[in-house]
């Protein structure tokens, strides 16, 4: 699963690129300092898997992580080949979610595209591109199928999408191949002034990418009374991370096996037969059953042997749904 950051140039994006990923692309004070996109994995903060191993005592331990990734910043009519040209859009078209960063932090000597800091205004130019860049799309479908009979009720569809994209709203229902933006989650981030005083009346994710920076070697209790203390969200990008997971109906489930305790991201509704596929293809090929135990029962368990005496884990077959939190023991013929 990847998630995309975008926005205008100049804003943080790749500021918080960097500090989600502890990667190093690029930032500087002037429009435009990424061009080409920057790829990063970031870890899945997890307080389970560490009360896991406080229990385990497993001295190898592997936090899920998820990708982001650092787009290039739009102007208006980018959709058309200005700024950077349309390169983003095959970049935005990759990404399963969109956070969309508005800048509303107000320091002067960061040069903005406008001469004063509106958010909504800022929101909208970038929406604007998505919507003409799917226009676009729609238009060209229009043109490719006009002229076959066998394809009126894909050109009934693509019209009515077309009126709606025109009349600034998402299609409710799109043809299954098009590769269309708006229809994609988004998440608006803000990234406030330290202090987070700045009114802008946009809804979105509180953050300060520069409080970020200057408090990364604090306790995280502390990071969390200075967030609260500037109105900011008291999780900062931990919280950002859960929000992504949640957006994309991710969850977490874990495996102890030897010395390895391990998270694995999964969507909802994936079956465990899935799920051991993931772990390693023999798994899956030659899955027999899977016994598992939920993370709330192997914490008043103390421990999965503990919980398998006292009957709380359960044999499930190939069709189980995973849940969130579950231990899973895979048994399968190698
Ligand atoms: N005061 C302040 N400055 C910030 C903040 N976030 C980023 N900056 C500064 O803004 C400038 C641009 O940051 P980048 O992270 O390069 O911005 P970008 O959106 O990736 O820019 P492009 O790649 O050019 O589109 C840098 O000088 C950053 O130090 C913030 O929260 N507050
Ligand atoms: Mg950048």
């Amino acid at each position: 699963m990847k998630v995309g950051i975008i926005g205008l140039p100049n804003i943080g994006k790749s500021s918080l690129f960097n500090l989600l990923t502890k990667a190093n692309a690029q930032v500087a004070n002037f429009p435009f300092t990424t061009i080409d996109r920057n790829v990063g994995m970031a870890t899945i903060p997890d307080e389970r898997l560490m009360k896991i191993v406080e229990i385990t005592k497993s001295s190898k331990v592997r936090f899920a992580s998820i990708e982001f990734i650092d787009i290039a910043g739009l102007i208006k009519n980018a959709y058309k080949g200005d700024g950077l040209g349309n390169k983003f859009l095959a970049h935005i078209r990759d990404v399963h979610l969109i956070i969309h960063l508005l800048r509303c932090f107000t320091n002067p000597d960061i040069p903005h595209t406008d001469s004063d800091i509106v958010p909504q205004r800022d929101y909208e130019i970038v929406r604007t591109e998505l919507f003409l860049a799917d226009l676009e799309i729609v238009e060209r479908r229009i043109e490719r199928i006009k002229k076959k009979a066998e394809c009126r009720e894909e050109m009934n569809q693509l019209c009515k999408m077309k009126e709606d994209i025109n009349r600034g709203k998402i299609p409710d229902e799109t043809v299954a191949d098009l590769p269309l933006l708006l229809t994609k989650p988004e998440i608006i981030v803000l990234n406030l002034d330290e202090d987070g005083k700045f009114k802008n009346g946009v809804d979105g994710y509180r953050c300060s990418v520069k409080l970020e920076e200057d408090i990364l070697e604090f306790e995280e209790k502390e990071k969390e009374e200075l967030r609260k203390d500037s109105g900011l969200n008291p999780r900062g990008l931990s919280g950002l991370i859960g929000l992504c997971l949640e957006k994309l109906s991710m969850i977490l489930f874990y495996t102890i096996k030897g010395e390895e305790a391990r998270a694995w991201p999964v969507k909802d509704s994936t079956k465990v037969v899935d799920a051991a596929g993931m772990i390693h293809s023999d798994m899956k090929e030659g899955f027999i059953k899977a016994e598992v135990l939920n993370y709330v029962d192997f914490m008043k368990a103390e421990g999965f042997a503990q919980a398998q005496h006292l009957g709380l884990t359960k044999i499930e077959g190939k069709e189980y749904i995973v849940q969130d939190g579950d231990i899973i023991l895979i048994k399968f013929r190698a």
